[in-house]
């Protein structure tokens, strides 16, 4: 609930109304980062998620291939890392053992190494070449929310001052710019769902399972929110990309099955719907979260549509995860769990 307000810190001062954007921690650093060959998002967990969100958005307004890593798999792996890369380090804590020890592991190999924190003065904030500070506020629940959608914001804003000298990207990034301002409005007209998810939370809360599926955009959201609902409410639930279904998942749907589908009008609409059909087919009757520009008769015989209002395709996810933030909230409510410190967590994970 404190989106509104938390988003409007993000981008104070940042979003300038001559629709340049400044983030001043990167700022000196802005030519080098336009010459690399490759930008890579490392992180863990919640933090992860958000670089999944943007990495679309990035390869398009920068060009560039664009690599996103869990900060476990990356080490594990010993990745190759040169001189022209750039690697984003995200983290809510700053703190967290894999990703600050990804930043240590690339430094010495000459990549230059941004830190995406919300915490001034953290570990990541301090080793790495230059930052960028999402300035969500303290997150005391252990379940990260608003500094996930800090976080999307925050590399939106960073792939906004990476084309800023495009002429032929001027179109886009106005319409970015203009969704951005108007966000604050469109995440209350969201929270305004809650009761609506709370009665839908009534009807699965004793569950053993759910299947959140999306795809594009979109993907990103269903991932999360299958991670709040199981750190929170300690249901089994899964983020599938709807188009891997026919490649396995299809095969657990039937009518007694708990899905949500996440279905936006945008370059991949027609792939979404043709999911919702097959999932329809196999007897499932999902719970919908759409924009409002969805035509009704595209979603006739859904039980439960969740409207979220329409924006440009990379900040609809901002819009998307909400309702499945609220929905975790509630069916762990509803089951008892403690939301704040859910079972076997820690707030920031500082041990292998
Ligand atoms: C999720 C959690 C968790 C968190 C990771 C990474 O709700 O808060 O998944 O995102 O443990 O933490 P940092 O963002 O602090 O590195």
């Amino acid at each position: 609930f404190e989106q509104p307000d938390s988003v409007v810190n993000t981008m104070r001062g940042r979003l300038l109304p001559s629709g340049q954007v400044v983030l001043g921690g990167i700022k000196e650093y802005l030519p080098d980062i336009k010459r690399c060959r490759r930008l890579i998002m490392v992180a863990c967990g919640t933090s992860f998620h958000s670089a999944i969100a943007c990495r679309q958005i990035l390869e398009e307004l920068s060009e560039l291939p664009v690599v996103v890593e869990l900060a476990s798999d990356f080490l594990d792996r010993e990745t190759p890392i040169f001189r022209d890369d750039v690697c984003l380090f995200i983290s809510q804590s700053g703190e967290t053992a894999d990703t600050l020890m990804a930043l240590r592991y690339c430094k010495p190999r000459g990549a230059l190494t941004i830190g995406v924190t919300n915490t001034v003065g953290s570990s990541i904030c301090r080793e790495s070449h230059c930052g960028i500070h999402i300035n969500a506020g303290p997150e005391i629940g252990v379940a990260s929310t608003k500094a996930y959608t800090s976080q999307i914001l925050s590399l939106l804003m960073f792939a906004l001052t990476l084309s800023d000298d495009r002429i032929s990207m001027g179109t886009r990034r106005e319409e970015i710019i203009d969704a951005l301002n108007n966000l604050p409005n469109l995440i209350r007209e969201v929270l305004q769902l809650d009761e609506k998810v709370h009665e839908i939370a009534k009807q699965i809360y004793k569950e053993k399972s759910l299947l959140i599926m999306g795809r594009g955009f979109n993907f990103a959201t269903c991932l999360e929110g299958a991670l709040k609902i199981k750190e929170l409410s300690y249901m089994h639930c899964e983020g599938i990309m709807s188009g891997e279904l026919k490649h396995g998942p299809l095969a657990m749907v039937d009518e007694f099955l708990s899905i949500c589908m996440v279905i936006c009008n945008d370059n991949v609409y027609k792939k979404s719907l043709n999911a919702l059909q097959q999932v329809v087919a196999r007897k499932g009757s999902p719970i919908i979260i759409a924009d409002k520009s969805v035509p009704e008769n595209d979603l006739a015989g859904m039980k439960h549509i969740l409207r979220v209002p329409k924006t440009v395709d990379c900040v609809q996810n901002i819009l998307t995860v909400i309702p499945l933030q609220l929905l975790s909230y509630h069916i762990a409510e509803l089951n008892g769990a403690n939301v704040d410190r859910p079972r076997n967590l820690a707030k920031s994970v500082t041990v292998e």
